[in-house]
């Protein structure tokens, strides 16, 4: 009777490779990023022509290239009331009187 022992010594050998596995030290996780500073709301004087007109683009739902009131309230820089942007008390805010009376 021959007695085969291969399958003990698999067994030992995945025995030993999962102990040594196990005796590995943990990854060494690096430090985290140092966190940014939350950005800081732009001071009206230096908000940009660029953003006025970004601001006016995304307030004006229907791309008819002017502002109703309901759409003046989704502007996201609105320094003064509607009442003071509409310069000529047409109940529309054109862009013009929108970007004049900021960049002033
Ligand atoms: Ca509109
Ligand atoms: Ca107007």
């Amino acid at each position: 009777m021959n007695t085969d022992v291969r399958p003990l010594l698999v067994i030992a050998a995945l025995l030993a490779g999962s102990a040594a596995a196990q005796s590995v030290a943990p990854p060494v996780v690096p430090p985290a990023p140092a966190v940014q500073p939350a950005a800081q709301p732009i001071p009206a004087a230096r908000w940009t022509l660029a953003q006025l007109r970004q601001a006016y683009e995304l307030a004006d739902t229907d791309s008819d290239g002017r502002l109703s009131r309901a759409e003046a309230q989704r502007l996201a820089i609105m320094p003064r009331s509607f009442e003071d942007l509409d310069q000529n008390k047409d109940g529309v805010l054109e862009r013009a009187e929108y970007e004049g009376s900021i960049a002033k």
